[in-house]
């Protein structure tokens, strides 16, 4: 089966995050469009016309990854493309946090795309701040005496 992610890729050594993604890929195929926020999933994603994927991809803000693949997932399906998977790969504090608003209405109008979430439960790729899905207790760089509230129920808030 092809690697739909290049080797040498700038992520740190042994991060789950990119194994995570290449078990994604692994798994859908190539007729998958990726989104990635700002991130360490970023990373995978590249700078101008250097990228690890080897499937479309697109770079969204980390408000609105959501926004972008209710937009992508809609002109698909304008298209009759049911056999196209797009898929928001975004970290916990693009989506429990600053994607959350954008999250929140996709789910809500019901569009068709594939929403995961690496939850690495903190803000890494900027120095690891705390996020609203860092646990009790943690430490981060911005919760140096331990995180004093809970981690956010993301699941149960979109259920609801
Ligand atoms: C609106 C906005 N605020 C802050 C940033 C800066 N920023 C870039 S990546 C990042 C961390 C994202 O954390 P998370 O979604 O948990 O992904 P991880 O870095 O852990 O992979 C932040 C805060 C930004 N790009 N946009
Ligand atoms: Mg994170």
């Amino acid at each position: 089966m092809t690697d739909l992610i290049s080797k040498g890729t700038t992520t740190c050594e042994g991060c789950g995050m990119e194994l995570i993604a290449r078990s994604i890929v692994k798994v859908l195929g190539k007729n998958t469009i990726i989104l990635t926020p700002p991130s360490c999933s970023a990373i995978l994603t590249g700078f101008g016309d250097q990228t690890c994927w080897k499937i479309p991809s697109f770079q969204s803000n980390l408000e609105n990854i959501a926004a972008y693949c209710s937009g992508i997932s809609t002109a698909l399906e304008f298209h009759n493309r049911t056999d196209i998977n797009v898929v928001a790969f975004a970290g916990d504090g693009g989506t429990v946090d600053i994607g959350l608003q954008a999250l929140s209405g996709a789910i809500e109008r019901g569009h068709r795309f594939i929403y995961i979430c690496y939850d690495n439960e903190a803000y890494m790729n900027t120095g690891i701040q705390r996020s609203g899905s860092t646990p009790t207790g943690a430490w981060t760089t911005t919760t140096p005496g331990g995180k004093k509230e809970t981690k956010k129920n993301i699941v149960e808030m979109l259920l609801a």
